[in-house]
C-alpha cells in the first residue's frame, strides 16, 4: 500500500507529500510505456463488449494493431447516448457476480446511467482519491467533513473511501441540512470540508444567518468539485471561509471523483494518467486542439475492470498542460473545466457559458455568487429574439432607495457581462437569499426557449 511521506507542518500550502511516489512521479518515457501496455491489454479485454466488438471487426482492430499511443485514434468514441442505448449493463466486461457496487451518473442532462465496479475497481478508486487528497494537503491526523450526497452519486462514497485510505477521520455528514452541518463543524472541529463549491458558499451564508462569522469556523482547507466553478469563485470561498480551496474533477462514467485534482501549486489538476488517457479534442471535428487550447476532454479508462470505456466523450471543456509541475508529479494536467459543450447557450448567435456570467458578476463589488440565468424567446416562432436575463443577489447594504444607485449597479454588471461574454443582458438585482440554494450541483440556467424552432447548442 502506498504511504504518504507527511511533513510536520500541516498547512496545505506548504504540503509536499505524495501518496504514491512511484506512480505519480514516473518519468514520461516509462509513463508512456505503461500507458501503451495498459491500452493494449484493454483492447484485448474490451473486444467482448458487443458495442466495441462490431467496431473492431469493421475496422480490423486487434491488440496487435495498437503499436503506439497514437493508435488510440483508431478506436471508437463512446457517448452518453451509447451508454443509454445499452442500459443498464451492456458495457460490462465481467460477470454480474463480480460486480461489487453500482453507482449512477447524476443525470446532469437526461436520464441517469449506471456504473459498475468490481472490488479491485473500488480499491483503485480509493487510491486515486487518496492521491489528490494528499496532494491538496490531507494528512492522517485531520478530520474531514464530507458534505456530498451519499447514494448513487459518486461524490460521497468516492471521497469517503479515499479519506479512509489516507487514514484521516471522516464525518459522513452528507449533503444538506446546513444548520446541522454548522453544528457538527463547531462541535467536532474538522479541518477539512468536502462538497460542491456552491455548497461551500451556502454553508458560509448559513453561518452568517446564525450570527456566526464563517471565518471563525474550524475548516482550514477544502476539496471542492462535482460542478464547474471559476477562479473568482475560488477567491470568494477562500475569503468567506478563510480557507484554501482545492479543485478536483471526475465523472461517474469513468470512475467518479479521482480523475484529477490539484496539488499545492494549484496550477492545474494532475490527471491520474497512468489510469486514464485524456485527449483534448475539437467537439466538431474531433481532431486534437493545439496544445494549451480549450477543447472537449475525451477519456479512456485504462484499468477499470467492470466497465472500462474507450474514448468517452465527456462534453467537458478544458485545456491540457504538459509542462512540468514544481511539485514533482509528472502527469499531464488539466485546467479547470470552463463549461460543458452541452451547457453552452447560443443566444442571438453568441456562444455563452454560465461560467462567463459568474466571472462577470464576481468582478462587480456588491454582488454575490448567487445568480440565475434565464433565457426566453417571446413572440411568434421565426420572428422573435432571444432574451437573456441575469438575476443576481446583491449584498443587503447595496440596496438603496435611490433609483439612480440601483440603476448604476445594474449598468456596471451589464457592461461587465458584455465585456466578458460579448452579449447584452437584462440585469435584475434581487434580495439576499431570494434565489434557490443548492446542496449538490447548482442549477444556474432556465432556458424557456423552444429550441426546435431556432439555433441550437451542438
Ligand atoms: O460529479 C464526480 C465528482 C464528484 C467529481 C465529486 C468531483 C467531486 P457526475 O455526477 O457523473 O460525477 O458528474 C460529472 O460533473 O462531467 C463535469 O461536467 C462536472 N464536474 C465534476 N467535477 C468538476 C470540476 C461527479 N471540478 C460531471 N469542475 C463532469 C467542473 C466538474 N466540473
Amino acid at each position: 500500500m502506498p504511504t504518504a511521506e507527511c511533513m510536520q507542518d500541516s498547512s496545505p500550502a506548504s504540503h509536499t507529500a505524495i501518496w504514491d511516489t512511484e506512480a505519480e512521479t514516473l518519468p514520461t518515457p516509462q509513463r508512456q510505456a505503461l500507458q501503451l501496455e495498459r491500452l493494449q491489454a484493454l483492447v484485448a479485454r474490451i473486444g467482448q463488449v458487443p458495442f466495441y466488438r462490431s467496431h473492431f471487426l469493421r475496422h480490423d482492430i486487434s491488440p496487435a494493431r495498437i503499436r503506439t499511443l497514437d493508435d488510440l485514434h483508431r478506436l471508437p468514441f463512446t457517448t452518453k447516448e451509447d451508454l443509454r442505448r445499452h442500459h443498464p449493463f451492456g458495457f460490462l466486461t465481467v460477470p454480474r457476480s463480480d460486480v461489487a457496487r453500482i453507482h449512477g451518473s447524476s443525470g446532469t442532462t437526461g436520464t441517469p446511467t449506471f456504473v459498475a465496479y468490481t472490488k479491485k475497481d473500488l480499491t483503485l478508486w480509493a487510491d486515486l482519491c487518496a492521491r489528490f487528497l494528499v496532494a491538496g494537503g490531507l494528512q492522517p491526523q485531520h478530520t474531514v467533513q464530507v458534505a456530498f450526497g451519499y447514494g448513487l452519486f459518486t461524490g460521497g462514497f468516492g471521497l469517503h473511501y479515499g479519506i479512509e485510505r489516507v487514514g484521516a477521520a471522516i464525518i459522513p455528514a452528507a449533503a444538506g441540512n446546513t444548520r446541522r452541518q454548522l453544528t457538527i463543524m463547531r462541535e467536532l472541529n474538522p479541518e477539512v470540508l468536502i462538497c460542491t463549491p456552491s455548497y461551500a458558499l451556502t454553508i458560509a451564508d448559513g453561518a452568517r444567518e446564525l450570527g456566526i462569522d464563517p471565518r471563525s469556523l474550524p475548516i482550514r482547507f477544502g476539496h471542492f468539485g462535482g460542478e464547474p466553478w471559476t477562479e473568482d469563485l475560488r477567491l470568494e470561498i477562500e475569503q468567506q471561509l478563510d480557507i484554501q480551496a482545492f479543485n478536483n474533477y471526475g465523472l461517474s462514467e469513468v470512475i467518479g471523483p479521482g480523475v484529477s485534482g490539484e496539488c499545492s501549486e494549484r496550477t492545474g489538476m494532475h490527471i491520474q494518467d497512468d489510469h486514464f488517457l485524456v485527449e483534448c479534442l475539437d467537439s466538431e471535428t474531433l481532431e486534437p486542439v493545439p496544445e494549451g487550447e480549450p477543447g472537449e476532454l475525451v477519456i479512456t479508462s485504462l484499468t477499470r475492470e467492470a466497465m472500462p470505456l474507450l474514448r468517452y466523450r465527456t462534453r467537458d471543456i478544458a485545456r491540457l498542460y504538459r509542462d512540468p509541475c514544481p511539485c514533482g508529479r509528472t502527469s499531464l494536467r488539466m485546467s479547470r473545466v470552463t463549461g460543458r459543450s452541452d451547457d453552452m447557450l447560443i443566444i442571438r448567435g453568441v456562444n455563452l457559458f454560465p461560467s462567463q456570467i459568474e466571472e462577470a458578476l464576481l468582478r462587480v463589488e456588491g454582488t454575490t455568487a448567487h445568480y440565475l440565468i434565464e433565457v426566453d424567446r417571446p413572440g411568434t416562432p421565426g420572428r422573435s429574439m432571444d432574451e437573456l436575463t441575469v438575476k443576481v443577489e446583491i449584498h443587503r447594504e447595496m440596496f438603496s432607495d435611490r433609483m439612480d444607485r440601483m440603476q448604476a449597479l445594474r449598468e456596471r454588471i451589464g457592461s461587465e457581462i458584455h465585456a466578458i461574454a460579448g452579449i447584452r443582458a437584462r440585469v435584475e438585482l434581487v434580495e439576499p437569499r431570494s434565489l434557490e440554494r443548492f446542496v449538490g450541483k447548482a442549477k444556474r440556467v432556465i432556458d424557456r426557449r423552444n429550441l426546435n424552432d431556432g439555433p441550437k447548442a451542438p
